[in-house]
């Protein structure tokens, strides 16, 4: 844990479906109408509510973000994002992927989030190196909470060891560096 410009930031070992925040984020595809991993986790817990609402939503491109309710879940509101496929990390990845965190920030400040919950975003079947997505997905929400007070936590929740490892090692740098 380490505090960014009054933002609580941390990661944990855990099921985002769990988390009692204002709003998780869904590392989703560009269709938004559901899939495996955490996606298809978040919409099992959330229920069909959530997909109703996805339907009216157009798809999203890989990077933006876009915002649903929380159906049956602890948290209020779900953002769906799309992170980019990795390849080789020289094809735009990068950007893609810290717009991604970017994005979902944005539009959890305009909908009034003040706490939010992040899984590691393309760092399953889109097959992002775990360390390298860490670095972008921490350094990317330091940068944002600079120039926008008012977030109060800023969580990154992680299925097993080998994920949590470097999302929490990124989290401490920060603390650090800062
Ligand atoms: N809580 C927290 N993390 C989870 C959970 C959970 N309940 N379930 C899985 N993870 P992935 P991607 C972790 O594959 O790489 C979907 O089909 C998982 O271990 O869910 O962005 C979408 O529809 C991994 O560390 O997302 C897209 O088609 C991380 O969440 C595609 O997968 C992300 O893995 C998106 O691929």
């Amino acid at each position: 844990m380490t505090m960014i410009h009054g933002c609580r930031l941390e990661a944990v070992q855990g099921d985002i479906t769990k988390e009692r925040v204002d709003a998780i984020v869904n590392a989703a595809n560009q269709s938004l109408l559901g899939g495996g991993g955490v996606d298809g986790a978040i919409h099992r817990a959330g229920g069909p509510a959530i997909l109703e609402e996805c339907k009216k939503l157009g798809g999203c491109k890989t990077g933006d973000a876009k915002i649903t309710s929380g159906g049956r879940l602890p948290a209020q509101y779900v953002i769906h994002t799309v992170g980019p496929v990795y390849r080789d990390g020289r094809q735009g990845e990068p950007g893609l992927l810290a717009s991604c965190h970017r994005r979902s920030l944005e539009v959890a400040v305009a909908h009034g989030v003040k706490t939010i919950s992040f899984p590691a975003i393309s760092c399953g079947v889109y097959g992002y190196p775990i360390p390298d997505a860490a670095q972008i997905a921490v350094q990317t929400v330091t940068t944002f909470l600079g120039g926008h007070p008012g977030l109060e936590l800023v969580r990154f929740v992680l299925f097993g060891q080998d994920t949590f490892a470097p999302f929490d090692a990124a989290v401490r740098q920060a603390g650090e560096t800062r």
